[in-house]
Formats: structure tokens, C-alpha cells, sequence
């Protein structure tokens, strides 16, 4: 089976260290969290950026600040800005993950609107997406599709027939939040991909190593880290996402998977290509 590959969600939007006290909000608290998951065996850091009091941010400025020094202390790792931001974020606060220097090589995009919890909508139009899937493809910068459930893959899908994606597509499963996370969601989801996709499953909460271990058998990636799970164990808050990141590599070698570098996983999901 082909090596894993381990995106580490760092940050997120919504987390607070309230949840967790090492959520990390400042630079260095970032690059800090980073550095774990790197050296625990992310390939991937997924990215979101805060004000140093936490309020989510999407710019430009922030985010050149914070990938240059992530890459100061991990110069091979693959950092994938979020063009998700917040919840109720404009289009153009979104794109500007996307405007930092050097071109970033991955984001995400979203692929659908859905419920957020409570009274909050995380909004994505079909002309969103087809808009940031063009830009994306303009800047040369390999998707991740952020599919919450499968009417989302059907979405992901018509920005491919019209000519908006490249391939190979890679999507991201993020289970737990709109569909629930199960042995059967997920392998719905990775059977309703073309042939060819790669796919990572991100459960959240709870499901966060359950959907890992599944996904893991499966030949899928993982995504593990603060913004979707802060916790080691029930009761155990993670200190890091370094140890969130290090429970899936350990379940990956229990299950025979050897883990991709940074290079490795550029080859198994196309970026650069
Ligand atoms: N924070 C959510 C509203 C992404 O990073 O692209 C959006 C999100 C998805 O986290
Ligand atoms: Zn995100």
C-alpha cells in the first residue's frame, strides 16, 4: 500500500485555548505546533492564522509571517493554507491565504455550504467554489476539496466538468460535523470518488482516530490536530499537536503503513504537477 500521509490541522478557526491551552494563536505559538506535528511525521500542516489574542484572521500579512517561519524551521514541509477562514469571512478575506509569496503549492477549498453548529452557516455558493477552483488552477495551486458530505463531492465534481480542477483530485472527508462518522460514511465517501482520487479522512472530535485507523486500512490519508480533536484520549487533552500526530503514526506502523516525507507526499497526491 502506498506510504501515509499525515496532515496535521494545527490551528483551526474555532478552537480556543479556553478548549486547550497549547491552541496555538501567535507566530511563535504556531511555528512551536508545527515543529511537533513535523517531527512526529506531518507532511502536511494544515493552516489557519490568528490575531496574538486569537481572533481568526485571513490575512495576507499573517499568514506570509507565519509560513515563512514554519518553513524557516521545516524547509521541506508541505503548508496548506486554509481559504476557509471563519464562518461569515467575505469571499476576498478568504482568497488572501492564497496571495502570500512564494505561491503556496496546496489549499483547501471548500465544496459546499453547511450547518456549523448552533445558529452558524459555513457559506460556499456554487459560484464560490467554481471562483476559488479558478484562481487556484490560475496560481497554480493544488486544491485539497473540503467535502462534508457526499452532496459536496457532487459539487466538487462539476468543477471538474468544467475543466476548474487538475488531476489528480484529492478530497478531504471531514466526518463528524454535517455527516456523521462511521465505518460505512467513510467508505461511502471514498467509493463515491473517480478513480484515481486521493483522499484523507478528518473525523472530528471523538471520531478523530477511529476514522484514522479506518482510513489507514483503507489506503486513505489522515487528518489529525487541534482544529478538528483536542484530545489525546477521553479526559487526556493533547499538550501538542505533535501528539496527536504521533498517535497516527503509531497506529499507521500497529497496522503496516509506513509514513511519507514531505517529498514522498508531493508524489502520492500530485502537487507540483
Ligand atoms: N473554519 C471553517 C469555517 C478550511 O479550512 O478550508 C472552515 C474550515 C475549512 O476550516
Ligand atoms: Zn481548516
Amino acid at each position: 500500500m502506498e506510504k501515509l500521509v499525515i496532515t496535521a490541522a494545527i490551528c483551526g478557526a474555532e478552537v480556543t485555548k479556553e478548549n486547550n491551552p497549547a491552541v496555538p494563536y501567535t507566530v511563535e505559538e504556531i511555528v512551536r505546533e508545527a515543529k511537533s506535528a513535523y517531527a512526529a511525521g506531518a507532511a502536511v500542516i494544515h493552516l489557519h492564522v490568528r490575531e496574538d489574542d486569537g481572533t481568526p484572521t485571513q490575512s495576507k500579512e499573517r499568514f506570509q509571517a507565519c509560513i515563512e517561519a514554519i518553513l524557516k524551521e521545516c524547509p521541506d514541509v508541505i503548508v496548506q493554507p486554509s481559504t476557509g477562514g471563519a464562518v461569515g469571512m467575505t469571499d476576498l478575506e478568504r482568497l488572501q491565504s492564497t496571495e502570500v509569496t512564494p505561491t503556496p503549492e496546496f489549499a483547501t477549498l471548500d465544496c459546499g455550504t453547511l450547518n456549523f453548529g448552533g445558529d452558524e452557516i459555513f457559506v460556499n455558493s456554487d459560484n464560490t467554489i467554481f471562483n476559488f477552483a479558478k484562481i487556484m488552477k490560475e496560481r497554480g495551486i493544488k486544491p485539497e476539496l473540503e467535502v462534508f458530505d457526499k452532496g459536496m463531492i457532487d459539487i466538487a465534481l462539476k468543477a471538474d466538468k468544467k475543466g476548474l480542477l487538475v488531476h489528480p483530485l484529492h478530497f478531504d472527508f471531514v466526518l463528524g460535523v454535517q455527516m456523521t462518522a462511521t465505518v460505512r460514511d467513510l467508505s461511502f465517501m471514498a467509493g463515491s470518488i473517480p478513480a484515481g482520487a486521493t483522499w484523507t479522512a478528518s473525523g472530528i472530535g471523538r471520531h478523530e482516530f477511529d476514522m484514522a485507523a479506518v482510513a489507514i486500512v483503507m489506503g486513505g490519508h489522515v487528518r489529525v490536530g487541534f482544529e478538528d480533536n483536542l484530545y489525546l484520549e477521553k479526559g487526556v487533552l493533547a499538550k501538542s499537536n505533535g501528539e496527536l500526530v504521533k498517535k497516527a503514526a503509531e497506529l499507521a506502523k500497529l497496522l503496516g503503513r509506513e509514513i511519507a516525507s514531505p517529498d514522498e507526499a508531493r508524489q502520492i497526491l500530485g502537487i507540483g504537477k
